[in-house]
C-alpha cells in the first residue's frame, strides 16, 4: 500500500498582478520548488502518481454559500479593475482570471487524495494544491484562500465514505479559522490548530483563536487551539503540544480519517511564522499521526513562504508517508515559559471533555492558583518587551539552519533472531550468521540461569542478537550478499531479562532506550545514563531508582488502554525525545497483559526514535505476539484502539503526579509554568 502524491502545474498558473505587500509571498514558486525537491531527492518517483480534479459545484457548495460560489464563478471574466475591487470585499486575498480554476483543481485534488485513501488504493498520500483552503469561510475568501479544500474534504469523506469521526490537524502556524467556523457545533469533526497569536495581535486577530474556543453545543471540546504568544517556537515545544495535547485527544477521539492543513509557514525561515522549529520536525509530527485511523492520512498543502524551509519540509513530510526511517531531531531544547503557558492553558480547558485529561493540570491550579496568576502577568510583560525590542533586530538578518541530513530509505528491512526451529514471519529476514562473542561475554552468557534453553542454544540466539545490535548501531547490512540496511529486528530468546543484562553490557558505546512492559526483576546499570529503563506494569513495588529508572505502575494493569495511552504520551514520548537515545530496545515480560492493539501501537510510536532501531525482545514461549510484532515493525499501521471511544475508569491522577516529580530532571515532562523564580 503506497503513498499518494497529488500535483499539477496547472495550480502554478496564477499570481499577484498588482502590488499588495501582504500578499507578495504567495507566489507559484511555492508549488514548483516543493514538486521539484520531490523529484530531485526522488521521492515523486516512489509515490502513486494521482491526477487531481475539479471540485463540482456540489462539493463546493458542502462549505460554500452559492452567493460566495457564483461570485467566485464571475472572476474568470473580470477585468483587472473588476478582480481588485472583487478582491477589496475580503481581508489579504487576491483574485486573478485563473484563480477560479486552480480553486476547484485544489478542492478537488483533497478530494481525490480522500477517495484514494478511503477505498484503500494507497495507504496515505499528500496533495500540492494552490490556493490554500483554511482560513476560507463559507461566503468569504481569506488569507490567500479561495475554497476550504479541507473542509470540503471533511465533509466529502463523511458523505461519501461514511466517515464517522474525521481529525483535521492543522499545524501551518496562521488558525484555520474557516475551519473552524465550519465545525464549530459538530462533533463529528475534531480541528486541532495551533497558531501565532501573540495575545490577538498577530493576523487575523480573533478573539475566537485563543485556547478558550472549544466549540459550541454539542462541539464542544472538539475544537482545540493552542496559541503561540511569542516567535520562535522550536522542535520541543512543537513536540510538548503534540505529546500532551494532541495526542491522547486524538487517541480518545478515535478518528477513522485524519487530514492534515499541512502549511509550513510553521518552520525556520519561514517570513510569516517567524518560528524556529527544523524541517525535520515534520518528519515526526506526520509519523505521529501515521498510526491513527488505521494509518488513513491525508495531508493538503496550507501555508509556507520560505522556498527553501518550504521544500525541506515538504520532502521531510512525504518521506515520511512512504514509511522511511525518521530522523534523529538533535539537541532538543525545554519547552519555553510561554509554549508552557498556552499548554496549561489548554490542557486546563480542554480536561472537561477529554477523559484523557481529566487530572491535566490539576495539582498546579489547585495548590497555587494565585501563584500561577501572578506568574502569567509577568509572563505576558515579559512578552511584551521581547517582541518591542526583537521586532527591528529580526527582519534584518536572515535564517539560516543545515539542511536536513540524508535519511535512510529503502531497502531497509526488519530483522529476526529466531531459535533454529521456529518459523520466520514474512517480510522479516532471519539473521543466521554471527560474530564470536568472546570468552568474557561467553562466560557470562553460561552464568545466567536459562531456564528453557541449554547453554549452547543460549549462546548462539545470543551472539546472533550481538550481532543485530552491532548491525543496527552502524546501519550495515545484515549480509553482504542481500545488500539490505538493517532498520529494525525482533528476537525470541529463552530469557529476556537475561538478554537485557547483557544488551547492557554490550552496548555501552551508544545511549539505549529500554521500554519493559510486564513485570519483572531486572538488574540495570543505569546509573551513568547510558541506559533509560521505562517500566510499565502493573505491580506498585518499585521505587524509583535515580534519574534513568522510571517504573510506571498501572493499578489496573497493563490492559488498561487509558492507562496505557497515558503512559506513552505524557510519559514515554517526552522522556524519549529529551534522552535521544541511539537504540531502543523493546521488552515484553511474559503474562505483561499488554492487548495486541497497544502493542503495535507501541512499537508504531517508538520507531520515531534512534532513526527506527527498535529491536524487540520477547521470551520464546511468547511467540504467539510474533505476527502482531512484525506487522508493527515492517511498518503496517496500527489498529485504532477503538475501546478509547468507551473509556474505563482511569488511573491518570499518579501517572498525572509522577510526571510532575520527574520534571526536575525532564523538562519535556513540563506542561505548566515554573512556580518559583
Ligand atoms: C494559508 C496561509 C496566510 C495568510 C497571511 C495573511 N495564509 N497575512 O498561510
Ligand atoms: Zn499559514
Amino acid at each position: 500500500m503506497g503513498t499518494a502524491l497529488i500535483y499539477d502545474e496547472e495550480m502554478t498558473k496564477y499570481k499577484l498582478l498588482w502590488v499588495d505587500p501582504a500578499c507578495k509571498i504567495e507566489v507559484p514558486e511555492r508549488l514548483s520548488v516543493s514538486y521539484e525537491a520531490l523529484v530531485r531527492t526522488g521521492l515523486s518517483d516512489r509515490c502513486v502518481s494521482v491526477p487531481p480534479r475539479e471540485a463540482s459545484d456540489a462539493e463546493i457548495l458542502l462549505v460554500h454559500s452559492e452567493e460566495y460560489l457564483e461570485g467566485v464563478k464571475k472572476t474568470p471574466h473580470m477585468t483587472l479593475e473588476d478582480l481588485k475591487e472583487f478582491t477589496l470585499q475580503y481581508g489579504d486575498v487576491y483574485f486573478h482570471p485563473n484563480i477560479y480554476h486552480c480553486a476547484k483543481l485544489a478542492a478537488g485534488s483533497a478530494l481525490q487524495l480522500v477517495d484514494s485513501v478511503m477505498t484503500g488504493k494507497v495507504r496515505n498520500g499528500m496533495a500540492l494544491v494552490r490556493p490554500p483552503g483554511h482560513h476560507s469561510m463559507r461566503s468569504a475568501a481569506s488569507g490567500f484562500c479561495v475554497f476550504n479544500n479541507v473542509a470540503i474534504a471533511a465533509r466529502y469523506a463523511k458523505q461519501k465514505h461514511g466517515a464517522e469521526r474525521v481529525l483535521i490537524v492543522d499545524w501551518d502556524i496562521h488558525h484555520g479559522q474557516g475551519v473552524q467556523y465550519c465545525f464549530e457545533d459538530d462533533p463529528s469533526v475534531l480541528y486541532f490548530s495551533w497558531h501565532r497569536y501573540e495575545r490577538q495581535k498577530f493576523w487575523p486577530n480573533l478573539r475566537e483563536s485563543d485556547y478558550d474556543s472549544v466549540g459550541k453545543g454539542s462541539g464542544a471540546g472538539f475544537n482545540v487551539n493552542v496559541p503561540w504568544n511569542e516567535v520562535g517556537m522550536e522542535n520541543s515545544d512543537y513536540l510538548s503540544v503534540f505529546c500532551h495535547v494532541l495526542l491522547p485527544v486524538a487517541y480518545e477521539f478515535c478518528p477513522d480519517l485524519v487530514l492534515v492543513c499541512a502549511g509550513f509557514d510553521s518552520a525556520i525561515g519561514d517570513p510569516e511564522g517567524e518560528m524556529c522549529a527544523t524541517p525535520d520536525i515534520f518528519a515526526h509530527l506526520t509519523h505521529l499521526l501515521m498510526n491513527l485511523a488505521g494509518g488513513k492520512l491525508c495531508a493538503v498543502l496550507e501555508g509556507g513562504y520560505n522556498l527553501t524551509s518550504l521544500a525541506q519540509s515538504v520532502c521531510q513530510t512525504v518521506q515520511t508517508l512512504l514509511g522511511d526511517p525518521l530522523p534523529q531531531l538533535a539537541n532538543l531544547r525545554s519547552p519555553c515559559e510561554s509554549a508552557l503557558e498556552s499548554l496549561q492553558c489548554v490542557r486546563s480547558v480542554q480536561r472537561r471533555y477529554w477523559s484523557i485529561l481529566k487530572h491535566a493540570g490539576k495539582t498546579a491550579t489547585d495548590s497555587a492558583t494565585t501563584d500561577v496568576s501572578t506568574k502569567l502577568i509577568k509572563l505576558a510583560k515579559a512578552e511584551e518587551e521581547k517582541a518591542e525590542t526583537a521586532e527591528d533586530e529580526r527582519s534584518q538578518e536572515e535564517k539560516v539552519w543545515p539542511e536536513p541530513a540524508e535519511r535512510l530509505r529503502p531497502p531497509v528491512c526488519s530483522v529476526s533472531v529466531l531459535p533454529d526451529d521456529a518459523a520466520c514471519p514474512d517480510g522479516l529476514k532471519r539473521l543466521v550468521s554471527s560474530k564470536d562473542l568472546g570468552p568474557l561475554l561467553v562466560s557470562r552468557i553460561r552464568n545466567r540461569s536459562m531456564e528453557d534453553a541449554g547453554d549452547a542454544d543460549g549462546v548462539a540466539t545470543f551472539s546472533r542478537l550481538y550481532t543485530l545490535i552491532e548491525k543496527m548501531r552502524t546501519n550495515e547490512v545484515p549480509s553482504p550478499s542481500t545488500g539490505l540496511l538493517c532498520g529494525n529486528g525482533v528476537a525470541l530468546v529463552p530469557d529476556v531479562a537475561a538478554a537485557v543484562d547483557l544488551n547492557c553490557f554490550h552496548s555501552s558505546s551508544f545511549r539505549v532506550l529500554v521500554v519493559c512492559v510486564g513485570k519483572e526483576e531486572l538488574n540495570y546499570a543505569t546509573a551513568d545514563g547510558k541506559m533509560l529503563v521505562v517500566q510499565i506494569s502493573g505491580e506498585d513495588k518499585e521505587e524509583q531508582k535515580g534519574k534513568y529508572y522510571i517504573p510506571v505502575c498501572l493499578k489496573k494493569g497493563c490492559g488498561d488502554t487509558v492507562g496505557f495511552i497515558q503512559a506513552v504520551f505524557g510519559l514515554l514520548l517526552p522522556l524519549g525525545y529529551e534522552y535521544d537515545p541511539g537504540l531502543v530496545l523493546l521488552v515484553r515480560m511474559p503474562g505483561s497483559g499488554v492487548g495486541d492493539c497497544m502493542w503495535q501501537q507501541l512499537i508504531g510510536l517508538l520507531k520515531g526514535f534512534a532513526k527506527g532501531h527498535t529491536l524487540v525482545l520477547m521470551q520464546t514461549n511468547d511467540g504467539a505476539c510474533m505476527g502482531p510484532t512484525a506487522s508493527a515493525l515492517l511498518g503496517h499501521p496500527a489498529p485504532p484502539l477503538q475501546e478509547l471511544l468507551t473509556p474505563l475508569p482511569d488511573d491518570g491522577g499518579a501517572l498525572e503526579r509522577m510526571r510532575e516529580r520527574l520534571q526536575a530532571d525532564w523538562k519535556m515532562l513540563q506542561t505548566t509554568v515554573s512556580s518559583g523564580n
